[in-house]
């Protein structure tokens, strides 16, 4: 087949989404019960309207300590992981979708130590490149290029930025394939419809 590839999902990196039980992470109970600190974080973050929003979500990750010595995530990358997850284009996330983004971030963590081979604490230019091989993306080094220059800071890629890439990446993929009904890497878009998937992420 001429098209050179698309990139698997999250669960590339290891598991896929959503399955409990990452290493040195405790598996979630089945059920909601008020022993899930997840649970917890999420009421207390949630509000009233029993959902969290990027502004909310972005405070949870901050007082989570998930970046560990990461610095905490922007608003923005809080809001592209919320579309990514957001079917029903609310723009907020319920439990379930909020268990499936901490399931994801612990993986693209392990992800992220895995890829900085040399320890440096970001993404390289030549790292990012062996991650989106790995991860199953075929993409023109020129293509590579326009990605490190959009998400790095002299260079470097920060875990925060790392992550708003691989989850744009894949909402993109994601948005494309589900057109690309031969699976030739050609799809043809309707104006609104490329713009809808698009801005969304
Ligand atoms: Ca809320
Ligand atoms: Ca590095």
């Amino acid at each position: 087949m001429a098209y050179p590839g698309y990139g698997g999902g999250f669960g590339n990196f290891g598991n896929p989404l959503g399955q409990p039980g990452y290493p040195g992470h405790p598996a979630y109970p089945g059920s909601i019960s008020t022993g899930d600190p997840m649970w917890k974080c999420f009421l207390a973050i949630a509000g009233q309207d029993g959902e969290v929003d990027a502004e909310e979500l972005q405070k949870c990750l901050t007082q989570s300590g998930i970046s560990g010595t990461y610095s905490p995530f922007s608003l923005e990358t809080c809001r592209i992981m919320i579309a990514m997850l957001d079917r029903d284009y609310s723009g907020k996330m319920g439990f379930n979708e909020f268990k499936e983004l901490w399931a994801a971030l612990n993986s693209w963590k392990q992800n992220f130590i895995t890829v900085d081979k040399d320890g440096s604490g970001s993404v390289e230019h030549h790292e990012l490149n062996q991650a989106i091989a790995a991860m199953g993306y075929r993409l023109s080094p020129q293509t590579v290029t326009t990605i490190v220059k959009r998400y790095s800071k002299n260079g470097r890629i920060f875990f925060d930025d790392y992550v708003a890439c691989c989850v744009k990446l894949r909402a993109l993929t994601d948005f494309f394939r589900r057109r690309d009904h031969l699976q030739q890497g050609v799809v043809s878009f309707v104006y609104d419809d490329f713009l809808q998937g698009t801005m969304a992420v």
